[in-house]
């Protein structure tokens, strides 16, 4: 049997189109929504030669997939590799990458230190950082909100919810790009960000130990349940990791969008500032509309069948959360940012027991951003072109240049 990638070669299935297209090209992944449109077109999946997988990019399929663990396994990589044939790049995430039952003892306790009550009380503390920035920035005038912005704010903040008593901004980011970027097959972007690994992964692996977190902090709820006995010390130092593993690119991916859509759609930003209550649903529309984590992969563990199609054992799909969530079917009007639609249903954090563990902490810190500018903010304008980073798993912004203007 041949290897691609890391995973098994596959048969293409029966009935299902062979698609010539490799979704890791960086003009996809700069501007994924044809892609998207014709990925759902063709069919509930396709055959991507170039790697031997499925791919799926309807809201139905996409989210069987997705929320079936005991058909779709999480344990053999989340990326194009296969982790029952490949040693992953890292020690593999003990809640990302694991299935249950030990899924769930990791899980209870990043939900318990990542709770509503938890990431409520740092409402008050978030919402002081965020009107100091938006001062800082109305003060300056035109400024490049990625780095001064969608960055600034969760690096600043995160840290110290964490508790962790270094800070280093820029590893922090940089290490996220190599998470997410090495979910993708061994292409240019993966390789360039592993290259970052001597500088930023030793500095990572060495904030997850327990004496380099404070006695507050999500760090120490992990830590308190090592004590408990729930977990022992090396894997509370890898829930650490996950943590600062995930944290991090999806807030600032999150924000970032957050400020585009409102940029670009002027008319949003002007029915938000009348009506503030609408900023939770707004938010929900930025996920579904710029889905920051574009695509994760699953395994199949069995010869399975998902909507008449034959998959086999090992099986890679790529499941295409940003395609599913502008699927024609499941939304009117899919491609018009509009945040009164209120879309429950989209993927953007997932779906099922793998689902965003850290979306109350997410939601917190976009809350405090959007309640700063609805408050201070009368106009966003762009002030040069918005710049798209490629990414193998994040659809995120690269350059962002906006003014502030007040009436
Ligand atoms: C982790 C983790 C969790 C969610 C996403 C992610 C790929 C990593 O546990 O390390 O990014």
């Amino acid at each position: 049997m041949k290897i691609i990638e890391g995973h098994h070669e596959i048969d293409v299935p029966d009935g299902v189109p062979v698609w010539d297209v490799d979704p890791y090209d960086v003009n996809i992944l700069q501007d994924p929504s044809d892609y998207y449109a014709e990925l759902r077109s063709k069919g509930p999946f396709v055959f991507i030669p170039k790697y031997s997988i499925l791919a799926c990019g309807r809201h139905k399929e996409t989210k069987e997939v997705f929320s079936d663990w005991e058909r779709f396994v999480s344990s053999r990589g989340v990326g194009l590799q296969d982790f029952e044939l490949e040693e992953p790049w890292r020690p593999r995430s003990i809640i990302l990458e694991v299935d249950p039952p030990d899924h769930a003892i990791t899980r209870r306790v990043l939900a318990r230190a990542l709770s509503p009550k938890a990431t409520a009380d740092l409402k008050e503390d978030f919402q002081i950082e965020a009107d100091k920035l938006i001062d800082e920035l109305l003060e300056k005038g035109s400024f490049e909100a990625v780095v001064e912005l969608a960055e600034e704010f969760p690096t600043t903040v995160f840290p110290k919810a964490v508790g962790l008593k270094e800070n280093n901004s820029r590893a922090l980011v940089d290490y996220g790009a190599m998470v997410f970027n090495a979910l993708g097959p061994d292409n240019e972007l993966r390789r360039n960000a592993m290259a970052m690994g001597p500088t930023t992964v030793p500095w990572i692996v060495e904030q997850c130990s327990r004496k380099n977190l404070k006695d507050k902090g999500f760090g120490a709820t992990i830590f308190a349940a090592a004590d408990a006995g729930e977990i022992n010390e090396e894997q509370a130092e890898k829930l650490v990791r996950s943590l600062l593993s995930a944290g991090v690119d999806t807030t600032v991916t999150g924000i970032g969008s957050a400020l585009w859509c409102l940029a670009s759609f002027p008319e949003q930003f002007k029915r938000l500032k009348e009506d503030p209550s609408l900023m939770r649903p707004a938010f929900e529309e930025v996920l579904r509309f710029t889905s920051p984590v574009h695509s994760f992969c699953r395994t199949a563990n069995g010869d399975t069948e998902v909507s008449g199609v034959k998959i086999a054992e090992g099986s890679k799909i790529l499941c295409v959360l940003g395609a599913a969530n502008a699927d024609e079917t499941q939304w009117s009007d899919p491609n018009k940012f509009d945040i009164g639609r209120r879309p429950t249903g989209h993927l953007a954090m997932g779906t099922g027991i793998h689902g965003c563990v850290g979306q109350n902490l997410a939601r917190a810190e976009v809350a405090a951003v959007l309640t700063s500018i609805l408050n201070k903010v009368d106009k966003i304008e762009f002030t040069g072109e918005a710049v798209w980073r490629p990414n193998n798993a994040i659809h995120a912004l690269d350059k962002l240049p906006l003014i502030f203007k007040t009436a």
